[in-house]
């Protein structure tokens, strides 16, 4: 089995300590081929962490990213190995239940890595909720919300394709608001495949676009122009800068969204400053974790910029990892789109969760308040029972 653990005895029998860290890759087939700028994903792979706590209590956390090294500087193999090798040694025999103590103790010895240490924060939220009997969402704050509203994307690449696959969201109350990733084909391309999935659409479907930073300024001053004329109403990370981002704010009709541009707090802070978003998609993993989520929140309202909960396409603990701290925020006037679990044709939790009515139920138990299916895990999980190749072409 591919996992890695140090075990500790431990002295303190009253203080729960971290004992044990276990990592685990899940290769997962997509429903069809999702088709961004910079990649197609034919599956996905999600980074497992399992701590383990000298209470007996076990905390489950995820990395997930997108293409392997392809959207970012972390793959779902580099965070394993992270942890297996860097994080565990500086963890284990630490205190618990002192999540955001242990975390800044981690940043102190191990830079970067915010996908990975994501993971590991979500896992020690975990078991702690459970430890408490608490939601993560309540060691979070508090949640203002118990359902949120979830947007589909659409990206097999094909305009027919996805306009079908739009209305079966409408017909079955899934999905409402439709996003499509743009930015591989050329600028009259993309603006003719919007303006036709709006038409077809009409006033039953929002659509939004993500350029995935493919377009030059020059570039995206004509695409934006046009995309506002087809009715798109949210334009996400069209080009790669902060700077580029506010050389475009407010010059056309449509609210620009970043997304890559933001890493966490500093550059939440960064963005502000410069004008650069109307809006921010704030992903866990992208922030560093929930804390860091949450702070880039409160940078985003202090400074008025509209919030929305996006995804790496995690698979369930982390979008509900998300789910919990999104349910928090003050604002989300944007929505999520936190489908990641849907774009997966199997099923890893005991009990799936609940997207009904265009909405995620956050769930209410313990901790994340999911169990993960050990059985169709150790099925799907590299070098276990079954191989699968690895993802992106
Ligand atoms: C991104 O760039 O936002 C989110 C939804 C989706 O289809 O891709 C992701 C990544
Ligand atoms: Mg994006």
């Amino acid at each position: 089995m591919n996992t890695t653990s140090i075990s500790i005895v431990s002295t303190a029998a009253a203080l729960p300590l971290v004992e044990r860290l276990e990592t685990l890759l899940i290769d997962l087939p997509t429903i069809r081929p999702h088709k961004l700028s910079m990649t197609t994903m034919n599956g996905q792979t999600l980074m497992l962490v399992k701590i383990h706590c000298s209470d007996g209590i076990v905390g489950i956390g995820e990395g997930t990213t997108i293409g392997g090294l392809a959207y970012g500087g972390e793959s779902p193999e580099s965070m394993k190995l992270a942890i297996d090798t860097y994080f565990t040694p500086v963890m284990v025999g630490q205190d618990a239940t002192r999540v955001q103590a242990l975390m800044a103790r981690l940043g102190k010895m191990v830079k970067e890595n915010r996908f990975a240490k994501s993971a590991v924060e979500t896992a020690l939220l975990d078991a702690h909720g459970k430890r408490l009997g608490l939601p993560v969402s309540e060691l979070l704050g508090g949640r203002r919300r118990d359902r949120l509203p979830v947007a589909w994307t659409l990206a097999s690449g094909d305009t027919a394709k996805d306009i079908v696959e739009a209305e079966h969201m409408l017909s079955i109350r899934r999905h409402k608001v439709f996003k499509l990733k743009i930015g591989a084909r050329s600028i009259r391309e993309d603006v003719a495949h919007v303006a036709a999935i709006k038409h077809a659409l009409g006033d039953r479907g929002a659509v939004r676009v993500d350029v995935n930073m493919a377009w030059s300024e020059t570039e995206a001053v004509y695409g934006m122009a046009a995309l506002a004329d087809a009715g798109c109403e949210l334009i996400e990370q069209p080009v790669a800068s902060a700077a580029g981002l506010a050389h475009l704010m407010r010059r056309f009709p449509a609210a620009l969204m970043a997304d890559e541009s933001l890493h966490g707090p500093e550059s939440a802070f960064e963005i502000a400053r410069v004008h650069g978003a109307d809006v921010f998609a704030i992903k866990v993993e992208q922030s560093g974790g929930l804390f860091n989520a949450l702070r880039v929140a409160a940078i985003a309202d202090a400074a008025g910029i509209e919030l929305y909960g996006g995804t790496m396409l995690e698979g369930a603990f982390g979008t509900v990892a998300s789910a919990h701290a999104f349910s928090t925020f003050a604002n989300l006037q944007w929505g999520t789109e936190l489908f990641g679990p849907l774009l997966l044709t199997e099923e890893i939790l005991v009990t799936p969760l609940d997207y009904s009515d265009f909405e995620l139920t956050v769930p209410d138990g313990p901790g994340l308040g999911i169990t993960l299916d050990e059985d169709r895990v150790r099925f799907f999980q590299r070098d276990g029972l079954r191989k699968t190749v690895s993802i992106a072409k």
